[in-house]
């Protein structure tokens, strides 16, 4: 019998990839990246990495072509909306990097300021399924009008009154120009399966892997905090660590009002916080990051 080995489908390259790839690598796998290949084989784990364009990877969970896949969750939404037959594709864990938002935005000094001022206009975008069902929820009667990239130039060569695009800094819109009035969708990174049942092999692996995922991304919000505190500040300092436990108070040799205050936040630890720490008497403040999790 051959090996079953779990596919994953990613964004070959692209904005999606690096990180994807760097997930998977903190994850344990062992695999190189090379040329004009469509496969890449895990070394150390049952998994093979099938290296796509991210508008297929939907498709190809859908149609068995993968067992899961990473895309933006943009890429999922839209997919399902347009396919014609249906998609058989879902979240199955959101992975917090890839952060953006499909966001309507006009002409700085034009007329459209609101959702309600698109009555009657064209709206160019790469996202028909995703802004066809914002304006139908809204009631809104627009034309959207499809571009496969350069969304952002529409307005300036008339061929729309407004985009509906990807913003991240807000950088491309600025440099145009333009304005976003509407965010009609948050999207970022997701693992994406079907309703199809693996075999028993396979949902192994897939445990593992996701286990593995969620202990990265934990881990990557939480820091283990160590502090020298006032014996009578004890319960304040608590109360300002972002998620934590109770902490572990250990004396300090030879300082009565003094103890050594150590604890993990599940939450990240801003300046702001370091600073109200020091108002209140702390001392030795260190912030550590935590290299791996499982609970
Ligand atoms: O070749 P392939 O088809 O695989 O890739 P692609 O060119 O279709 O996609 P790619 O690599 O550009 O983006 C992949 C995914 O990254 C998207 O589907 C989103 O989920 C996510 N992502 C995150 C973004 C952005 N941020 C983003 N800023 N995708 C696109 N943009 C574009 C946006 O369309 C606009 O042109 O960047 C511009 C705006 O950026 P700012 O920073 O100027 O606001
Ligand atoms: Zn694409």
């Amino acid at each position: 019998m051959t090996e079953q080995r779990l596919r994953i489908a990613l964004q070959k390259k692209g904005r999606l990839a690096d990180d994807s790839y760097a997930l998977l690598k903190k994850c344990g796998l062992r695999f190189a990246i090379r040329g004009g290949g469509l496969l890449a084989r895990v070394k150390n784990m049952p998994i093979d990495l099938l290296l796509v364009r991210d508008d297929d990877i939907p498709s190809f969970v859908a149609n068995d072509a993968a067992d899961i896949g990473i895309v933006g969750e943009n890429v999922l939404v839209e997919e399902q909306l347009t396919a014609k037959n249906g998609l058989d594709a879902e979240i199955d864990m959101r992975l917090g990097f890839s952060r953006c938002r499909l966001c309507l935005a006009a002409p700085d000094n034009g007329p459209i300021k609101s959702a309600s001022d698109l009555i009657g206009t064209r709206i160019a975008t790469t996202y028909p399924g995703v802004l066809g069902r914002f304006l139908k929820e809204q009631g809104i009667d627009a034309n959207s009008v499809e571009m496969k990239g350069a969304v952002e130039l529409a307005p300036s060569i008339n061929i729309a009154e407004s985009i509906c695009d990807l913003v991240s800094s807000g950088a491309t819109l600025e440099a145009n120009g333009l304005t976003a009035f509407e965010t009609i969708l948050n999207s970022e990174a997701v693992l994406i399966k079907s309703s199809r049942k693996l075999s028993s092999k396979k949902q192994d692996i897939l445990d593992k892997l996701s286990s593995r995922i969620d202990g990265v991304i934990k881990s990557a919000e939480t820091k283990y905090i160590m502090m020298n505190a006032p014996t009578d500040k004890v319960d304040a300092i608590t109360e300002l660590l972002p998620g934590a436990d109770a902490p572990t108070i250990m004396p300090l040799a030879g300082k009565e009002n003094l103890v050594a205050l150590q604890a993990v936040c599940t939450e990240n630890i801003f300046w702001e916080t370091l600073e109200e720490l020091k108002a209140l008497g702390a001392r030795a403040i260190l912030v550590l990051p935590i290299e791996k999790m499982m609970s």
